[in-house]
């Protein structure tokens, strides 16, 4: 079992899942991403999608995990509209977006926010030279209603995590495809345990510069290596412990548009798929080194095809799920894994879990839980948290309304039940009273979450 040796600061992992805004619904704009172009079209139940994200974070801080909340964004995007030639008043740009082009308006209005894994990227102290927690929001510059997003999360985070004694948030990276950055979805931490330095690993899809990196060619690689290497040099990563792998093409043609949908790890466990990476041997070779060198022997825990096909791993988001150190498990060294709902219903899937469970392996206990919403637009319960490693003095300094409790939980659902609608079609967004819901929506939870100014210039 690893443990804490003497000298090493604790540190907690938080994760910080994403509240799911009241505009959530199904407009097909991920091309490369199965179950979004699958569902378009289909109608959203906005409010359910809000009170399943809310269960899971609920479940896990009962568990006596570190959970919080992380604010929808402002939407309807107003600026983006008038930015793309929508003009008059509000309800008039609502009105010619929706003739013109429904997608541009589902951009403006997307909730795609919610999965948080693609907020940013996150290098917890241990392993940073100036021994700060670094975020480098992500530009998420592949899809146009992404894109919008980084400039209200580089906004959330500095807000959160303000005292720049112990945290340093950078701009996002430039907006141009050879630095295209998809966040935490395609980075990996792995230590001895949270306190102690770690290897980080960035997965990239392809490469601007390097021509002899194959890529795909049907759908897009949403991450590069240039962007990861920047990343690493903000954060001030050393190179030792820093490891870049290529995702495999083959992969990104069948659905994995981001590595977390086929590969997990936690501490020193990397749970994946033996088609997850070009070079899988070189790879595992060399995070095996490193992981020595730390102290910390990976435990690789590698499904193979005749266990479970990658079409499965994708229909069912095996590996879009979060492997969790409970408090239980501080004796035993073991974990939990956290899937959804749709892997007990893949007979594959559930007959490789039930023998994973059976096993002495590192994982003892399975949680189901019920993301269906987040789910048919391809986000599973990995997409819709940020791991944040903090010592007990960050987490201290960060901003505590955001912290979920029980009360917090309870204000949180009935504020969802007051405000979010039931069903949303592409349709609905044209309805300018949507609009000013979600508005009076988000006003009541900047206060709820004691932050006054979050979506102060978002309307203007
Ligand atoms: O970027 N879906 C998201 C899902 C993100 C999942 N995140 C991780 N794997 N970490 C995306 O493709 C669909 C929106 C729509 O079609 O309405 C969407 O944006």
């Amino acid at each position: 079992m690893l443990s804490i040796r003497p000298g090493q600061p604790a540190a907690i992992e938080f994760n910080f899942d994403g509240l799911v805004g009241p505009s959530h619904h199904y407009a097909g704009l991920s091309y490369g991403n199965l179950a979004s172009s699958q569902n378009i079209g289909s109608v959203a139940n906005p409010k359910q999608a809000a009170l399943q994200g809310l269960d899971k974070m609920r479940m896990l801080a009962t568990r006596g995990l570190k959970q919080a909340v992380l604010p929808p964004q402002a939407r309807p995007n107003f600026r983006l509209l008038r930015q793309l030639g929508f003009s008059g008043s509000d309800a008039h740009v609502l009105a010619c977006a929706h003739r013109s082009s429904p997608a541009l308006l589902s951009c403006a209005y997307s909730a795609s926010s919610m999965w948080t894994a693609n907020m940013a990227t996150v290098s917890p102290s241990a392993d940073t030279m100036d021994g700060r927690v670094h975020f480098t929001p992500a530009n998420l510059n592949n899809k146009l209603h992404r894109a919008q997003e980084h400039v209200q999360a580089t906004q959330t985070l500095r807000a959160l995590f303000r005292d720049e004694r112990y945290f340093a948030v950078h701009d996002a990276l430039p907006s141009t495809p050879a630095l295209s950055d998809e966040g935490a979805a395609n980075h990996t931490r792995l230590c001895a345990n949270h306190g102690a330095a770690g290897v980080e690993i960035f997965v990239y899809g392809r490469s601007e510069f390097n021509a002899q990196a194959k890529t795909p060619t049907q759908f897009p690689a949403r991450q590069t290596l240039e962007a990861s290497q920047a990343i690493a040099r903000l954060h001030g990563l050393h190179e030792k412990r820093t490891l870049y792998i290529q995702q495999n093409p083959a992969v990104i043609e069948l659905g994995v548009f981001h590595n977390d949908v086929i590969a997990v790890g936690h501490q020193n466990v990397l749970f994946y798929h033996e088609d997850a990476f070009v070079d899988e041997s070189t790879a595992i070779t060399n995070l095996q080194r490193m992981m020595n060198q730390m102290g910390a022997p990976l435990h690789a825990l590698r499904v193979n095809n005749t266990q479970v096909s990658v079409r499965d791993a994708v229909g069912s988001y095996l590996f879009n799920s979060q492997l969790l150190s409970l408090p239980k498990h501080k004796e035993n060294g073991k974990m939990a894994l956290l899937v959804p709902h749709e892997c007990q219903e893949n007979p594959r899937v559930a007959a490789y879990l039930a023998g994973l469970i059976a096993s002495d392996g590192p994982i003892d206990e399975l949680i189901s839980v019920d993301l269906r919403q987040s789910m048919r637009n391809g986000g599973g319960p990995a997409c819709l948290r940020l791991r944040i490693v903090l010592s007990d003095e960050e987490a201290a300094a960060m901003h505590q309304g955001v912290v979920m409790t029980e009360t917090l939980y309870a204000t949180l659902i009935a504020w969802v039940e007051k405000h979010y609608r039931d069903r949303l079609s592409q349709e609905d967004l044209a309805d300018p009273l949507l609009a000013i819901e979600i508005q009076t929506a988000l006003e009541e939870l900047a206060k709820i979450l004691d932050l006054p100014g979050l979506y102060e210039h978002a309307y203007v």
